[in-house]
């Protein structure tokens, strides 16, 4: 992509009305714009992001074998009569009324909407288990929307659904979905801790919170350091294996890890003193076993192998793909801007031609930007006819892994600038094992 024809308002004044880091940096990075408290659009740079976080969800839930479908935004105030949380819900639930006077929602969330299509659809234990998940915008009306997208009313969540037989199959169920987030949130280049929960509004006994540790986090946390030094990615448990499931889960509750809510001051004392981290935590995910909550008040029922009925196990699975980006840049991010893990990055590699001005530069760059496009890395490219100071600080706050800075005295000596945005290292080498690196990086 060239600048000189992209989408990228940058600023370099500090947004008055942002308070924490990752907001003023996603304002000043020009990735988002509020269109209404607690609303946004996401411009282009953003929204590149935003897809790349959604593709990692999509590839680890389909590995974990969920399967992906799309439900609506709005949906019917019948179908939430029918769970009896269409007047509990209160305030939070933005309530429309359509030209016949029919009483819709914008979705908070789909417990009942997944429960309704499935019970119509699934009848016998052959159809089970399943677990559903879509990727959609979600409304919440938040009494104080604040800190840029990370509570916001307007959201994107994926939200998975499992239907069981039995408790032991809900359990594995569960089991499934947190090992496809220890791996999701690995794969985003960020450490998430999952963390026994409270499980409020959407009821069960059976929940965790997944915490990316951060300053501007709104619950504090308490953790056992041993969980950092597992790969989840590597560790060997077969999704189809109940017996390595289960023992994940006796590893992962094994290691102390809650939040305030949920803190227990006796058990954190056996904590060795070393291996305590205290800290302020966002919850990036959060996941759910309830049992038969919605199946039993909705009516679904399904045929046992022995010719019983009974009503399906329930969990649901919540990852908010558009607080990962605010959440991402809390956890990565230094004084001249955001720096992008190179999973998530909108782009790999900011190209800079120093001297637009000059034919010789120009055209060097034009041939390492159509290079680099069919190797398959992704550039943007600084084409622009500005000063080099300006292009630098431009490229250090939008964040992109690599930096590869081209002028005329570089290229008289046949040598080009590549610079790793995270460590700030600089090399000088030629056009040719830049090519080499990047595309190998
Ligand atoms: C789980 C999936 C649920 O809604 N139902 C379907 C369950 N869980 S949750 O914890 O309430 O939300 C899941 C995740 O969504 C993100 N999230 C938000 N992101 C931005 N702005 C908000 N206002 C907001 N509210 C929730 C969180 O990451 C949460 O873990």
């Amino acid at each position: 992509m060239r600048l000189s024809r992209y989408f990228l308002p940058v600023t370099k004044e500090t947004p008055a009305d942002a308070q924490i880091v990752s907001h003023k940096l996603m304002l000043r990075a020009g990735l988002v714009r509020q269109t209404a408290a607690g609303i946004y659009a996401w411009l282009p740079i953003g929204f590149r992001v935003l897809k790349k976080i959604e593709q990692i969800v999509r590839e680890e839930q389909d590995k974990a074998g969920a399967i992906e479908l799309l439900m609506p935004t709005i949906q019917s105030a019948d179908l939430w009569r029918q769970s009896g949380r269409y007047d509990a819900y209160g305030p939070e639930m933005l309530r429309i009324t359509d030209r016949h006077e029919r009483e819709m929602l914008y979705g908070p969330t789909n417990e009942e909407m997944i429960t309704a299509i499935f019970r119509d659809a699934a009848k016998s234990y052959r159809d089970l288990p399943r677990t559903l998940y879509h990727i959609q915008w979600k409304f919440r009306d938040e009494v104080r929307p604040r800190f840029g997208v990370m509570r916001g009313r307007e959201f994107l969540m994926k939200d998975a659904y499992s239907f069981d037989l039995d408790e032991e199959g809900a359990r594995l169920s569960y089991y499934t979905q947190l090992l496809a987030y220890l791996r999701t949130f690995q794969r985003m280049g960020i450490k998430a801790v999952p963390m026994k929960a409270a499980s409020g509004p959407i009821g069960g006994d059976l929940s965790h919170e997944f915490i990316v540790l951060a300053q501007s986090g709104e619950s504090e946390v308490f953790y056992d350091s041993a969980f950092d030094g597992f790969d989840w990615q590597q560790s060997e448990v077969d999704y189809g294996s109940a017996e390595d499931l289960s023992r994940l889960f006796d590893q992962v509750s094994g290691m102390y890890a809650a939040t305030d809510e949920t803190h227990d001051q006796a058990r954190w004392n056996q904590v060795p003193e070393a291996r305590r981290r205290e800290g302020r935590g966002i919850e990036v995910g959060h996941i759910f076993s309830f049992g038969t909550k919605y199946s039993a008040s909705m009516g679904m029922t399904v045929q046992t192998r022995d010719g019983g009925q009974v009503h399906p196990q329930m969990g649901s699975y919540g990852i908010g793909v558009s607080r990962l980006v605010g959440a991402i840049i809390e956890a990565c991010h230094d004084d001249n801007g955001i720096v992008w893990p190179d999973a998530v990055a909108p782009f790999k590699v900011g190209l800079i031609n120093m001297r637009a001005d000059d034919p010789a530069c120009a055209s060097a760059c034009d041939d390492l930007y159509r290079r680099l496009g069919a190797a398959g890395v992704e550039t943007l490219y600084d084409d622009r006819d500005e000063r080099g100071g300006a292009k630098f600080a431009t490229m250090d706050v939008i964040g992109l892994p690599w930096q590869l800075i081209v002028g005329p005295k570089g290229l008289e000596k046949g040598i080009v600038e590549l610079k790793q945005r995270a460590t700030g290292e600089r090399h000088e080498l030629s056009a040719e094992s830049a090519l080499g690196r990047l595309a190998a990086a």
